[in-house]
């Protein structure tokens, strides 16, 4: 029986307003922002309530997972911890304590369905050095782009007709949404955005669902290109071009309520969108949905069996 550490891997977030400056600084690779953008990003998160439920949610979905690993009698023990990229707890403490618990080897699973050498892949590296930096050489399995899984799919695809269900089709489209990354990815054959468009038509087929668009949401100020088109101008284009009264938002590439879904679809999209003169709904994420449980303990096992 071997003892299993899974690492399950977030963005991070400040836990109250004095920590965000040290969590911006974080994002930004060590640079310190000036006071007016530590302080637009205060407004943001005082305007979600004060602080963003990312950490409380990826807790819960660690110990859903840990509770039905155990229920599937694979034949191992298994250590579930959650390793934040930006704030603590930080992925390397998370491996820290899993190698205290003697874990013999560590499958690592990023709760972001899509792969990016800039996203995901950051959260693997993150793990590597955190086990070079203790001459730890035990076996890592690195689970990549989980945006195809029927269970990711099927779980998407409900909150998806949840969300349609009173809506009249010929008067609606569906806005699937991801985080904005920026664009030279594309030419560097990145397969972000494959993946996410590939996730985007398996969730429509299966509800049988043909007026959809694509848009990326939440890209930065850094004063290069970023994936588009952005929301904003789908949102216009459809206002616009009257090809919809309602937009339904489904961010296919986030999986928990966090300050990019709480703040920049709920408040920012849906005063832009209403502006227009559209009605505005988004999907409800799938948080700790046994469903996305199910589909995370599917991921473990089929990379304890592969790996
Ligand atoms: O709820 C919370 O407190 C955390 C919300 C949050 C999530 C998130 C997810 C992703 N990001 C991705 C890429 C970038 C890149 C930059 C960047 C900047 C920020 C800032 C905040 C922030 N991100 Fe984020 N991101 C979240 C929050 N993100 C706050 C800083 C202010 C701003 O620029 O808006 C640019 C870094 C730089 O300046 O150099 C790039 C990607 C994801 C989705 C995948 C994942 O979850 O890992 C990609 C949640």
């Amino acid at each position: 029986m071997a003892r299993i550490g899974v690492l399950l891997m977030a963005y991070g977030t400040p836990r109250s307003l004095e920590e965000v400056e040290a969590y911006y600084t974080h994002i930004r690779g060590g640079r310190p922002p000036s006071p007016e953008q530590v302080e637009a990003l205060r407004e943001r998160y005082r305007r979600i309530g004060g602080r963003s439920p990312l950490l409380e949610i990826t807790m819960r979905e660690a110990q859903a997972l840990e509770a039905r690993l155990a229920r599937l009698s694979l034949g191992h023990s298994f250590h579930v911890r959650v390793g934040m990229r930006h704030a603590p707890p930080f992925i390397e403490e998370a491996v820290a304590g899993l190698l205290a618990e003697g874990v013999d080897r560590l499958i690592a699973l990023a709760m972001a369905p899509h792969f990016s050498r800039m996203s995901v892949g950051a959260y693997h590296a993150a793990v590597r050095r955190a086990l070079v930096a203790r001459g730890a050489a035990i076996p890592v399995v690195e689970i990549g782009g989980w945006g195809a899984h029927p269970l990711f799919v099927m779980a998407m695809a409900e909150r998806l007709k949840e969300a349609l269900e009173d809506l009249p089709e010929g008067e609606t489209i569906v806005i699937f949404t991801a985080h904005s990354l920026p664009a030279r990815l594309r030419e560097e054959g990145d397969p972000y955005e494959v993946e996410l468009l590939d996730s985007a038509r398996r969730v429509a087929r299966m509800l049988g669902w043909k007026r959809w668009r694509f848009a990326y949401q939440s890209a930065s100020a850094t004063g290069e290109p970023w994936l588009g088109p952005d929301l904003r101008e789908v949102l216009e284009g459809i206002a616009q071009g009257r090809d919809a009264r309602h937009v339904v938002i489904c961010p296919i590439g986030f999986v928990a309520d966090h300050l990019e879904i709480l703040y920049d679809l709920d408040v920012e999209a849906r005063e832009a969108a209403q502006g227009w003169g559209l009605t505005f709904r988004r999907t409800r994420s799938l948080n700790d949905d046994p469903l996305l449980i199910e589909c995370l303990a599917a991921l473990v096992s089929e990379a304890v069996a592969g790996g």
